[in-house]
C-alpha cells in the first residue's frame, strides 16, 4: 500500500473538500450497538444470510484465489460462504503442508524465505479462465505457477536480471502466452552497478518483461525484456479480443524524482499508461534485436518503433483494466475523483496520425484528447475496477471507502455501496475475462476497524462479499482474512478438477519404492540413503542406525491410494516436517548429529497414528 503514505501530497493537491471527505471517511469508528449493526435492514439480513448459506455438505458456486501479500501464500475460499477452504503455499515455508522442508521445495524457494504476493492470475483460453494453472508475483522480481490439478507451486521463475520490484506481475495474456512483470523500482541496470542518486532521471531504468509460458506444461522461461524509462510501473492487463496484442502498465513519478515521493512524485497532473505491444516484442527478440545487459537482451523502444507508446492518465495512475470486449481500457488515477477510459480505436487512429505531444527517451507520448473516451466521475481514490456481463464497471474506492457502479458508454454512476473500510482490489465472478459472470463482488479492504472481536493492535484485513446480481448492489457479508489481500480472482468451480490422490503409475520419481520389503538403508561412503514407506501405520524401516557427519538423505513414499490419507515425517532436533500426499514421494537431505531422534507421523492418518513412529540412532 504505497500510496496510503502519500496523505500529504493528496492534502495538498486535492484540496480543502477533498480534505474533509478523506479525513471523515477514513476515521470508520466502531459500530455502536453490538454485533447486530448492520446497513441493511432486518428483513435484507435475512435474505443476505440466505444467500451466502452453504448447507453442511453443499458446496460453493465460486472459488476465490486471493493474495496473501507478504505473506507469501495463496488464499483458497468458497464463494458465496466466504470459508477459507486452503492455504496454498508459495513464496514462503509453509509447515501445515511440509512446504519448504523438503528437498524440492527448498530448492525452489532458493535463498528466499519470504515474498510479497499481490496479483494472481489464472490462466486463459481465448480470454476465459481454463481451471489449469494460477500465477502469482513476488516483489522480489519471481513469478510462481501454482497447477490446479492438485492446488501445489510448481515452478518459481527468477529473481529475474534486471528486475527491481516485480510489482506489475503476474497478468497473463488471452490465451497464456505470457505472463508480464513491470518493475516498480527503477535502478541502475544491470544490478549490481552503484550510480549516485543525483543521476536518477537519466541513468536508472525500469523494465518491461514478458514470461513465456509454456501452452502445454505450463513451464515458464525467460522471454524479452523492454527497457522503461526511470518510472514507478505499478498495475497492469492484457488487452483482448479489440486490444489483444497489448498489454497496459500503469506508471507513476513520471517527475523521475527522488526524495519524499509523495510530494515530488505527484507534480505532473498526468503520469502515464504504457501500452507494449508484445507480439513485436517477441517478434523482435526472436530476430536477434536488443542488447545485452545482465546477461538478458533487452529491447530499447526508440530503436524499435511501434514497441511502446505512452497514453497519459492522471493522476499518479494505480489500476489498469481492460473492458471485456478489449474495446476500453480503464486508467484510474488514485490522486483524481474520476477514472479515465481510453477508446483502443481511437489510440489506433492516434498512433497511425502520428497524434503526439512529445516522447519520453524516445517513446511516443499520445495526445490525450484524442484517445480519451470519457472522465467517469466514480468518486476519490480510484483504484481497480472489474467487469459485469452487462456492460457496468465497478471501481473500488480507496479514498471513499466505497465501490462505485457506472455503465460502460454511457458513462453514468448508477449505485455506489460502502466498504468498511478502505477497499482497495475488488474482484467479481470471472471479472476480468471476456465472459464476466456478474452476480457476486469481493472487496478486499484495507482497513476493519470495529468490524469483529479485536484481537489486538494487528486486525485482521476484511473481504466483503456483494451481490451485483441487481441493480442496487447489496452487502452480504464479511470475511476476515489473513494479512494482506491484494488481487484475488474469483473462477467458477466446475472449471476446476482437482485430484485426490497421486495415480500411482505416475509417480516417476527416481527413489519411489512400493513395497515395505524395499524399505531400507543402503551406504555409499559417507552418503546414506534411507527409503521409507508410508503407509497406516507404520513408517518403515522403524529404525535405523547411521554414523555422526553421514550426509542422509530420506526418500519418503506414501503408498497410499486412499482419499485424504496423508502421512507426514517430522525428526525432533533437526527443523525437519514434511508431509507426503497419498502417492507421492518426496526426499529430505541433512548432516547426522550424534543421538538417538525419534522420528513421527505429523498428520492424523489412523487411530493407531500415534503409533506411526521410529527412531534413528546416530553413533
Ligand atoms: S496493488 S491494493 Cu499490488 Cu492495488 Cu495492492
Ligand atoms: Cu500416518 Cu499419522
Amino acid at each position: 500500500m504505497s500510496w496510503i503514505r502519500s496523505r500529504s501530497a493528496l492534502w495538498a493537491t486535492i484540496g480543502v473538500l477533498v480534505l474533509a471527505l478523506f479525513v471523515s471517511r477514513c476515521a470508520p469508528s466502531a459500530p455502536k450497538g453490538g454485533a447486530k449493526q448492520s446497513a441493511a435492514g432486518t428483513s435484507d439480513m435475512a435474505v443476505a444470510a440466505q444467500k451466502t448459506y452453504v448447507a453442511p455438505g453443499d458446496l460453493d458456486e465460486y472459488y476465490l484465489f486471493s493474495s496473501g501479500g507478504h505473506s507469501g501464500q495463496m488464499y483458497v475460499y468458497g464463494v458465496p460462504s466466504m470459508r477459507h477452504l486452503s492455504t496454498i503455499p508459495v513464496f514462503t515455508p509453509y509447515p501445515g503442508t511440509g512446504y519448504g522442508f523438503d528437498d524440492e521445495s527448498k530448492k525452489m524457494l532458493g535463498d528466499l524465505t519470504w515474498g510479497d504476493a499481490h496479483h494472481p492470475a489464472l490462466s486463459e483460453t481465448k480470454g476465459d479462465y481454463d481451471g489449469r494453472w494460477l500465477f502469482i508475483n513476488d516483489m522480489n522480481g519471481r513469478i510462481a505457477r501454482i497447477d490446479l490439478r492438485d492446488f501445489k507451486t510448481k515452478q518459481i521463475i527468477g529473481p529475474i536480471p534486471n528486475v527491481s520490484g516485480n510489482h506489475g506481475s503476474a497478468f497473463v495474456t488471452p490465451d497464456t502466452n505470457y505472463s508480464v512483470m513491470a518493475s516498480r523500482f527503477s535502478i541502475p541496470i544491470p544490478k549490481g552497478t552503484a550510480v549516485e542518486i543525483g543521476k536518477y532521471a537519466t541513468d536508472y531504468k525500469g523494465v518491461i518483461t514478458g514470461i513465456k509460458v509454456d501452452p502445454k506444461s505450463g513451464e515458464m522461461s525467460f522471454g524479452w525484456q523492454v527497457l522503461m524509462p526511470p518510472f514507478d510501473y505499478d498495475l497492469g492487463d492484457a488487452g483482448k479480443l479489440a486490444s489483444d496484442g497489448f498489454v497496459f502498465f500503469t506508471s507513476y513519478n513520471t517527475e523521475r524524482a527522488t526524495g519524499k515521493l509523495e510530494v515530488t512524485s505527484t507534480q505532473r497532473d498526468r503520469d502515464y499508461i504504457a501500452m507494449v505491444d508484445w507480439k513485436l516484442a517477441e517478434k523482435s527478440a526472436a530476430e536477434g534485436k536488443g542488447t545485452l545487459i545482465g546477461g538478458v537482451k533487452v529491447l530499447t523502444p526508440k530503436d524499435i518503433p511501434g514497441l511502446v507508446y505512452l497514453l497519459p492518465c492522471g493522476k499518479s495512475p494505480h489500476g489498469v483494466d481492460v473492458a471485456p470486449d478489449g474495446k476500453w481500457i480503464v486508467g484510474s488515477g488514485k490522486l483524481q475523483g474520476v477514472t479515465t477510459v481510453f477508446n483502443f480505436e481511437k489510440i489506433q487512429t492516434a498512433v497511425k496520425n502520428k497524434d503526439f505531444t512529445g516522447d519520453e527517451d524516445g517513446i511516443p507520448v499520445l495526445k490525450y484528447e484524442s484517445i480519451k473516451d470519457a472522465e467517469v466521475p466514480v468518486g476519490l481514490g480510484p483504484l481497480h475496477t472489474q467487469f459485469g456481463p452487462d456492460g457496468y464497471a465497478y471501481t473500488s474506492l480507496f479514498v471513499d471507502s466505497a465501490i462505485a457502479k457506472w455503465k460502460l458508454g454511457t458513462w453514468e454512476v448508477v449505485d455506489k455501496i460502502p466498504m468498511s473500510y478502505s477497499i482497495g482490489h475488488l474482484t467479481a465472478a470471472e471479472g476480468d475475462t471476456v465472459n464476466p459472470d456478474g452476480k457476486y463482488l469481493v472487496g478486499l479492504n484495507k482497513l476493519s476497524h470495529g468490524r469483529h472481536l479485536s484481537v489486538g493492535p494487528s486486525q485482521p484485513e476484511s473481504s466483503q462479499l456483494v451481490d451485483i446480481s441487481e441493480e442496487k448492489m447489496k452487502l452480504l457479508y464479511d470475511a476476515f482474512t489473513e494479512p494482506e489481500p491484494h488481487y484475488a480472482q474469483m473462477v467458477k468451480a466446475d472449471k476446476i478438477h482437482p485430484i485426490e490422490v497421486y495415480p500411482k503409475e505416475e509417480n516417476k520419481h527416481p527413489m519411489a519404492i512400493w513395497d515395505v520389503k524395499d524399505a531400507g538403508v543402503t551406504r555409499n561412503g559417507n552418503k546414506v540413503l534411507v527409503k521409507m514407506v508410508a503407509v497406516r501405520s507404520t513408517l518403515t524401516p522403524t529404525d535405523f542406525e547411521v554414523k555422526e557427519g553421514d550426509e542422509v538423505t530420506i526418500a519418503i513414499t506414501n503408498i497410499e491410494q486412499t482419499t485424504d490419507e496423508l502421512h507426514g515425517l517430522g525428526i525432533l532436533d533437526y527443523n525437519i516436517n514434511i508431509v507426503v500426499d497419498p502417492g507421492e514421494t518426496k526426499t529430505v537431505t541433512f548432516k547426522a548429529k550424534k543421538g538417538v531422534f525419534p522420528y513421527y507421523c505429523t498428520n492424523f492418518c489412523s487411530a493407531l497414528h500415534q503409533e506411526m513412529q521410529g527412531y534413528m540412532i546416530v553413533r
